[in-house]
Parts: C-alpha cells; structure tokens; sequence
C-alpha cells in the first residue's frame, strides 16, 4: 500500500511525440504510475498570453514519495515529453503540477503543496472536481467541491 495520495494537475496545448495535446495528456498519465483515479481529459480555453486551446487532467496517484521526490521525477517526465528530435530541448508539451497530499501542506523554496494557484483556476479544479470533490484543501479546508463552485460563480467585487 502507498504511504500517500497525491492529486496532480496535467496541461499541455502543444503537440508532441504522443500527438496532439489530448494524447500528451494520456500518455504522461501513464508515465507518472501508480493511478488510482483519472478525470476526462478536458479542453479548456487559454488562461494567460498563449492562444491554443489546452488539454486539462487531474488525477489521484498512490506514491510512497515525499513531494520533493515527486517533484523532481514530475521535471523528470516533463523534459522527456519536451525533447524534440533536432533540437537539444524543445519546447515544453506537458505540465505536471501536486495539487493536493494526503499529508497536508508542504512548503519549501521550490515547492508549495497545495498549488498556490489551485483555489483560483477553473481548468484545474473542473477535473479534480470529477474524481475528488469532498477532498478539503488546506488550510481553509473548503471542499474541491465548493472551490470548483466559487470559480465557476465568482462573487461580484464590491
Ligand atoms: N512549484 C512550486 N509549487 C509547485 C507545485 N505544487 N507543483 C515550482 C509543481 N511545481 C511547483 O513551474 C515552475 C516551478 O514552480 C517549478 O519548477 C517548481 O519548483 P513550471 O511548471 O516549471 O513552470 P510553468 O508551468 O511555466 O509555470 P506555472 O506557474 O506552472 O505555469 P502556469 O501558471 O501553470 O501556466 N490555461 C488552461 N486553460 N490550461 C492550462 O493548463 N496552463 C498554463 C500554465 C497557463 N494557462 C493555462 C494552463
Ligand atoms: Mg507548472
């Protein structure tokens, strides 16, 4: 049995060796292991400067890691997917950031556990809300239910 369960956020809106951003997403899922539970991978508009769409995932992974470990082989399986024949490094297809640990939060100078972007993105709690909703986010402990909800309904700014 796995000490921990991590939930990992999956994006990619480039093509790479696997195909398109969709295929990129399904094969990082199987790179990463130990799978408990995948959300459909979604299409989401850009969120920021770029302007292809992206493919978005959430799953749950049993690991017996510390989220350091689990961070650096994420890097790891990131700059595989991104190496492009011709080039040293190509661009980037995937991006695989730890959402949640059972263990609670971490934080250190390159790692914050949850993602500090998490409460505030729609295509990272859509899909973790499809195979985790009642898991409760440090520190409020608001449900990815009601997060996923708040996002969706952002109250009016006074
Ligand atoms: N880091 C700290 N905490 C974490 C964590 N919990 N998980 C540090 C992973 N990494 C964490 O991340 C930079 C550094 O953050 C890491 O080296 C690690 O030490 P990165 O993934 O290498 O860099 P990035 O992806 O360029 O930055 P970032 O902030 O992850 O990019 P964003 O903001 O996630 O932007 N729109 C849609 N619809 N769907 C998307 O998936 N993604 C982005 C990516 C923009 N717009 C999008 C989507
Ligand atoms: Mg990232």
């Amino acid at each position: 049995m796995a000490t921990a369960i991590y939930a990992i956020g999956i994006g990619s809106n480039r093509r790479g060796r696997h195909g398109g951003p969709a295929d990129e997403v399904r094969a990082a899922i199987a790179a990463i292991g130990g799978l408990v539970a995948a959300s459909p991978v979604i299409g989401s508009a850009p969120l920021g400067p770029s302007i292809r769409r992206f493919a978005n995932a959430a799953i749950l992974i049993g690991s017996d890691e510390t989220p350091p470990v689990l961070l650096a082989r994420l890097k790891g399986i990131e700059a595989a997917f991104g190496r492009r024949r011709g080039r040293r490094w190509g661009a980037r297809v995937i991006d695989l950031d730890i959402l949640l640990w059972s263990g609670g939060s971490w934080r250190d100078p390159r790692l914050t556990v949850p993602h500090a972007a998490l409460s505030a993105r729609g295509f990272v709690l859509g899909p973790l809300a499809r195979i985790a909703p009642g898991w409760r986010v440090p520190p409020q402990a608001r449900s990815v239910r009601q997060l996923a909800h708040a996002v969706d309904r952002p109250r009016p700014r006074p």
